[in-house]
């Protein structure tokens, strides 16, 4: 594994998210949000992949969020996060809580697979009339 791991690089392994409502992978994920929005985004970690991993996900600044469940089964430990591990072949359902306006980040909390294409930018709007 350490020589696999030696092995490969940016160049030729590509990490990628993608929106399955729009196909669109890593940068192209063109979310926007307002404060005050509750979200929920299911993150669905593919075992159809050259190399299935765990992966952490973050969301950067723009709130917080609930796991609500892993593979169906209701999270029984509500509490807030930002980062959560997807493990492979997992599939997790979150309500993001949407409380600051600005230009964030989500991305995979492995700084090789965020380099590598796990990762976009969103903007959060201001609350109407605020
Ligand atoms: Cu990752």
């Amino acid at each position: 594994m350490p020589e696999i791991n030696a092995r490969t690089d940016s160049s030729n392994m590509i990490w990628k998210l993608v929106d399955q409502d729009t196909g669109k992978e890593n940068w192209e994920i063109d979310w926007a949000f307002r404060v005050g929005d509750q979200v929920k985004i299911r993150l669905v970690n593919d075992m159809e992949q050259d190399h299935p991993m765990h992966h952490p996900f973050h969301i950067h600044g723009a709130g917080r969020f609930l796991v609500i469940s892993r593979d169906s089964e209701a999270e029984p430990n509500l509490v807030w996060k930002d980062t959560v591990l997807v493990r492979a072949g997992e599939t997790v359902d979150i309500l993001l809580d949407i409380s600051n306006p600005g230009l964030w980040m989500a991305h995979c909390h492995i700084a090789e697979h965020n380099q590598s294409g796990m990762m976009f930018s969103f903007p959060v709007s201001a609350k109407e009339g605020s």
